[in-house]
Formats: C-alpha cells, sequence, structure tokens
C-alpha cells in the first residue's frame, strides 16, 4: 500500500519510466493540487458572491516532464486506467480548438486546462509569467508535458476533484513552459484562467474550486470574493475537526446533472436580471448583471434599502419563460438565444414547471449575508454560532436551490444528533458528500454513530465498507510545486 510522498514519488517515476521510457525523467518536477471543501457560500459564486471554503490534505500528485515534440502525454499511476495522448497543434488546426473526449472522459479536464492557456500568448518582451499574458497574439507554449499523477481525493463527491485536475493540467503546462505562477497576483489571475478553462467541459460553474485549489493555506480557510477576484485568508486554528462524510450517493457531471446544475445557474442569471431592470428603471442604476453586483458600492443604494427593494419582486409561483422576457423587455426568442443555451449550441430545456426564480433568489441573497457573517464569526472565534450558520446554508439547499437529496438531509440530520456543531453539504450537492465541525472529544462518539445509524442502518453497508468513507481534513496549501 503506497502511503508516504517519497513512496508516491517513487511509484509515479516507475510508471513514467514503463510508459515513456526514452523522456528525461530526471528533469520532472512533482506538482500537487489539492481538493477543496467549502465551508459556507453554496451555489452562490456562479452568481459572483463571495464563498468560503478551505483547500484540503486529500490532493492529486503529479510527476510532470516538459517535452519539446508539442504534445501531451497523461497517465493515471493506476495502470488499469487508458493513457491519453494530443497535440498541441490540433489547437491551431481547428477553429473550435481542442476535440473533447467522450462525454465524462477524465482527459477532458486536462484539455480544457490546455484549450484554455494556448489561446493566451505571452506578451513581447515581457518576463514569462501568468500576469502577462494576453489573448491572441502568437503563442508561447513550445513544449508539451508528460505526466503521470495518482489521487486521494474521492469522485463525484462534491470535493472538486475534476477542479483539481483542471488546475494540475495547467500548471503542467506552465512549467514546461517556464512560465512563473507562484506569486499572489499571478495566482489570482490563474484562478480566474482555470474558471474559464472549465466551460470547455459544460457546466457553468463559478470560480469557486480554482480559486481555493490555487490560494489554500494550511491552517486558514480563505474568503473568495469575484468581479474582480480575491481572496483573504481567515485563520481557521480551532479546536475543532472538519469531518467529511460521503453520503454514497455519486454525483457524476453527466449531461443530466450539468443540466441540473446549469438550470440553477441560468435561474440566477435570469433571477439578477430582473433585479437590474428594475434598478435601472427606478433608480437610473445601470451595469448590474449578476447577483452579486447588488451591493451598496456598485448602486449606492444602502443595504437595508437592497433589501426592501429585492423582497417584493418575485412571486412564489415558477416562471415561464413569455413573463420572464416581458420583464425583461426581450422576446421570447432573445431570452432563450442568449441565456438558455447549452455549451454545445442546443437549446436547455425548459423546466415543465417553469423557473423557480423567487426560490433561488432568497437562497443566493441569504446564503451570501450567511458568507459574511460567517467570516466575522470566524474571525471572533464564535465556532458555535458559526456552526448554526451552517445548518441554516443547508436547509437553504435543500428548501430554495433544491440541490440536497434525501441522502444527504438524513446525514446531515444524524451527524447533528450526534454532536455536530454544524452539518452541511459541500460542493454542487445531489448527492457527494456533507462536511461537519465536530469537537476533538466528540469525534470518536460522532464516527460511530454515524457507521452505526447512517452507513449500517439507513445504507446497509458493513463497517469495513462504510469507514473509508468518513475522514477528517484539515485546511491545507494550494497547489504548486512540492521537493
Ligand atoms: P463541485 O462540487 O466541484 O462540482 C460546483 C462548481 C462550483 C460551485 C459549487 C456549488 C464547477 C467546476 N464547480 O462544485 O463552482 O458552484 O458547485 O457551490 O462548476
Amino acid at each position: 500500500m503506497i502511503k508516504t510522498t517519497e513512496d508516491i514519488k517513487e511509484a509515479l517515476h516507475g510508471r513514467m519510466r514503463a510508459l515513456w521510457p526514452s523522456l528525461p525523467i530526471r528533469s520532472g518536477v512533482f506538482i500537487s493540487s489539492p481538493g477543496r471543501v467549502n465551508l459556507i457560500g453554496e451555489h452562490i459564486d456562479y452568481n459572483n458572491c463571495p464563498v468560503l471554503p478551505i483547500a484540503v490534505d486529500k490532493r492529486i500528485v503529479a510527476l510532470v516532464v516538459a517535452i519539446p515534440e508539442r504534445s501531451v502525454k497523461v497517465a493515471d499511476l493506476d495502470p488499469r486506467y487508458e493513457s491519453i495522448e494530443f497535440s498541441l497543434e490540433e489547437y491551431e488546426r481547428l477553429p473550435e480548438g481542442l476535440v473533447p473526449f467522450k462525454t465524462g472522459h477524465w482527459g477532458n479536464y486536462i484539455k480544457a486546462a490546455v484549450n484554455e492557456l494556448l489561446s493566451y500568448s505571452l506578451k513581447e518582451g515581457q518576463e514569462r509569467s501568468v500576469t502577462n499574458l494576453s489573448t491572441g497574439g502568437d503563442h508561447v507554449w513550445e513544449c508539451g508535458f508528460a505526466m503521470v499523477f495518482t489521487s486521494t481525493i474521492p469522485q463525484a463527491a462534491g470535493m472538486s476533484s475534476s477542479s483539481a485536475l483542471v488546475v494540475l493540467s495547467t500548471l503542467a503546462l506552465l512549467e514546461a513552459n517556464d512560465v512563473s505562477y507562484s506569486s499572489f497576483e499571478q495566482r489570482l489571475a490563474l484562478a480566474d484562467i482555470c474558471r474559464r478553462a472549465e466551460w470547455y467541459v459544460g457546466t457553468k460553474g463559478g470560480g469557486m474550486d480554482q480559486a481555493a485549489i490555487l490560494m489554500g493555506k494550511n491552517r486558514n480557510a480563505i474568503k473568495i470574493s469575484f468581479n474582480p477576484i480575491d481572496a483573504v485568508l481567515i485563520p481557521f486554528e480551532y479546536d475543532i475537526a472538519v469531518v467529511v462524510a460521503h453520503s454514497t450517493v455519486e454525483a457524476p457531471k453527466t449531461r443530466e446533472m450539468m443540466d441540473a446544475y446549469n438550470r440553477r445557474s441560468i435561474e440566477c442569471t435570469l433571477a439578477g436580471l430582473i433585479v437590474a431592470k428594475i434598478l435601472q428603471n427606478r433608480y437610473d442604476i445601470e451595469h448590474i448583471r449578476y447577483i452579486g453586483d447588488i451591493t451598496p458600492s456598485k448602486t449606492g443604494l444602502e443595504q437595508s434599502v437592497l433589501d426592501a427593494i429585492v423582497t417584493d419582486v418575485f412571486h412564489e409561483e415558477p416562471y415561464q419563460i413569455d413573463e420572464i422576457a416581458s420583464l425583461l423587455d426581450m422576446s421570447t426568442d432573445q431570452v432563450n438565444r442568449r441565456y438558455c443555451k447549452r455549451k454545445d449550441g442546443t437549446q436547455f430545456p425548459m423546466p415543465i414547471e417553469g423557473f423557480k426564480l423567487y426560490q433561488r433568489f432568497y437562497h443566493v441573497w441569504k446564503e451570501w449575508r450567511r458568507v459574511e457573517r460567517s467570516e466575522q464569526l470566524l474571525i471572533q472565534g464564535d465556532i458555535e454560532t458559526f456552526g448554526t450558520l451552517m445548518n441554516d446554508s443547508h436547509a437553504s439547499c435543500r428548501d430554495y436551490h433544491e440541490v440536497s437529496c434525501s441522502e444527504l438531509d438524513m446525514l446531515t440530520d444524524i451527524a447533528r444528533s450526534a454532536g455536530a456543531l454544524g452539518s452541511r453539504l459541500t460542493g454542487a450537492g445531489f448527492g457527494g458528500c456533507a462536511v461537519s465541525l465536530v469537537r476533538p472529544n466528540d469525534l470518536a462518539a460522532f464516527t460511530e454513530t454515524l457507521l452505526h445509524d447512517y452507513y449500517g442502518r439507513n445504507m446497509r453497508l458493513d463497517r469495513a465498507n462504510a469507514e473509508h468513507h468518513i475522514f477528517v481534513v484539515h485546511p491545507s496549501q494550494g497547489a504548486g510545486r512540492i521537493e
């Protein structure tokens, strides 16, 4: 069984040598890219509202070797997975860029990273750094890379295993071409590049995962803001265990799952535009695009005034597209074309019940306040009250954003009754993991209760199979080289 970092490095070397014996493996570098656990601020990053995640000590570790022939070769350490290979030249040959593998193939996260970086070039005569990249022009990507990786991040669990792979592949291409990315500003710029990269795969996600993975620090949570992107570290050194428990319901990014996620993103966009229209008509306020723009500084209105305005905007019954169009002074065709398209250009299917604008807006607006309050509470060290906000966040994800599932509801209920100060789903939801805060003295009893009540009684798993679904994570260092 592989355990220490040295063991992992040795194994990665071995597999690289076996796969591609002629490569200059000695010149390779090791890169690590962590998963993330979101503490609070769920499904609000794509509205440009702030979030509060941690990067964790479950991670992907890779050996990366630059190769001069402008191709990318990637393999999992586990030989049961087929390796992939593609040429950087494909990007230049084809107007649409790199051709994706079939939907759901892990190789698409590598292609997403490479495809995005290839759209940038280095500004003339400037230092080779991420902050000196601009779109268009002659590219600087002389080298491709070979990479072998292994991961301890559970997949389809809401811990961003896929974004960790996107960030890792971005770093691999940067390393191979000597483009630096280590300063705070460079990492933030890179987080934004990686956020855009991920759209290649088809989710209209926000930028939380990539920013958390790049900006993470040992013993710190991170408050990530968008528009413009920023990251503030919040010391997280309490006598508290951050416990992740997998519901055992996998939530892979299938087309159906992507539609469910993107539906929320579309509903929030439409809700934000309707509020923007009201601000424009009543107060002459321009340039509001996202819910996250509805701030005192961007509107010149006080928070209490904004709160009062938004309370009356939406009715609880779902909206049909023609009502939305009339509120936006647009035709239904314009709304469909601009806001309701999938990445492949097909029409997003209109939910039969209509778009739930009231419910989605309510979730985002309140969750945003919870993030702001959580930042203060964590700074003050009031972890108990923070726990209650985590519980409120879960309830809102369940009742208003509707991204929970019965198993996650049951798991978080049991976690609370077993002594968690707070427990909530983390990540995209629809399955995946819950995160709970547990006092170290209660940890053994907490784990026992989950093993018995959730995994045993409800999920019918025996102890040996259940144990690896619960683990403690620690706020950890962001992605980068490891020595
Ligand atoms: P995960 O759990 O990694 O699929 C997704 C989005 C995030 C965020 C969360 C919900 C991507 C890559 N990730 O996370 O941006 O919106 O859902 O808070 O789309």
